[in-house]
């Protein structure tokens, strides 16, 4: 059968769902993405998750062509009729169909798609045993120059990052920003514990204003962490008691081993692990119902 897709104002099965190669989304990366969860029928964050969405598209001066209250119906329309539950949802908005070259004025008509699907995470024993780390040379886009706030099509920054990882036989890729400061990973922001701080970098050191992040940020201060943003060093995450990632896909896993050094306990740390459980819990009692 397949999956249904939204795509431009219709359903269609996932072999029908094509896009033009004339779409600048795919000539030159440009448009915009959100990547959310459902968890037991309830999608997490949708608000956010549509505004953060429009807060690209602003940016990059793309008009979605549908308001934020059609957005959600639409994204809760495509979940219901893949009869999900737990689920991972993409909402695509590409520049559209226009001739050859860059400017975006040659592509009169935004299209819109979301797919939901099931979702990968990472094997459960990783969550236990923790991820391993190391710095990439290559530096996160500079927010002068296409700020890592935004969501957009244009990933490559993030899939050279990974690719460095990968080659560096890790799990995970670590950026820093051009001031040599920890910005965040290729898809995740990234947190430490010392003693009785919470930190993580400041969305300015070059990373997304993630939604898990804001979360975890709200459950450090519920656990009785002392929580702040503050620009971090290597130095910094070498000596940290613990370390973790957080993003929609992979929710909060912790970081046991970065450039080689051992973090914490090299394992899974009791304050990771707590904060997850509340992360866990939050994720089944709030979320906008979907049936
Ligand atoms: N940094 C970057 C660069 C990201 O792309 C995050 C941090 C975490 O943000 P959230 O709001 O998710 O807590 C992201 C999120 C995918 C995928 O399909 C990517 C993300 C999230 C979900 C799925 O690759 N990136």
């Amino acid at each position: 059968m397949g999956l249904w897709i939204y795509l431009d104002g219709k359903f269609v099965n996932e072999k029908q769902a094509k896009i033009s190669v004339f779409d600048h989304g795919l000539l030159y990366g440009d448009g915009v993405f959100e990547g959310l969860r459902t968890y037991s029928g309830k999608i997490f964050r949708l608000d956010e998750h549509i505004e953060r969405l429009y807060k690209s598209a602003k940016a990059i001066l793309l008009e979605i062509p549908v308001s934020k209250e059609e957005m959600a119906q639409i994204i809760k329309k495509t979940i219901k009729k893949n009869k999900l539950k737990d689920s991972y949802v993409r909402v695509v908005v590409t520049r559209g169909k226009g001739d050859l070259g860059l400017d975006p004025r040659k592509c009169p008509q935004p299209s819109v798609f979301v797919i939901a699907s099931k979702i990968k995470l990472y094997p459960e024993e990783y969550y236990q045993k923790g991820l391993s780390v190391v710095t990439i040379a290559t530096r996160r886009n500079l927010t002068e120059s296409l700020n890592p706030a935004i969501k957009s099509l244009n990933y490559l920054n993030n899939i050279l990052a990974k690719i460095e990882a990968t080659n560096a036989g890790a799990m995970e890729g670590l950026f820093l920003n051009n001031d040599g400061y920890v910005a965040e990973c290729t898809g995740e922001n990234i947190f430490i514990i010392s003693g009785n701080f919470l930190y993580t970098p400041p969305i300015s050191a070059g990373a997304l204003d993630g939604i898990t992040r804001d979360t975890v940020l709200q459950i450090g201060k519920t656990v009785g962490l002392s929580v702040s943003e503050k620009l971090l060093t290597r130095y910094d995450l070498y000596n940290a008691d613990e370390c973790f990632l957080t993003g929609t896909a992979a929710e909060i896993i912790p970081v046991t081993l970065i450039d080689g050094r051992i973090i914490g306990s090299g394992k899974s740390g009791s304050l990771t692990c707590k904060i997850r459980e509340e992360f866990h819990k939050i994720v089944l009692e709030e979320g906008v119902p979907i049936y």
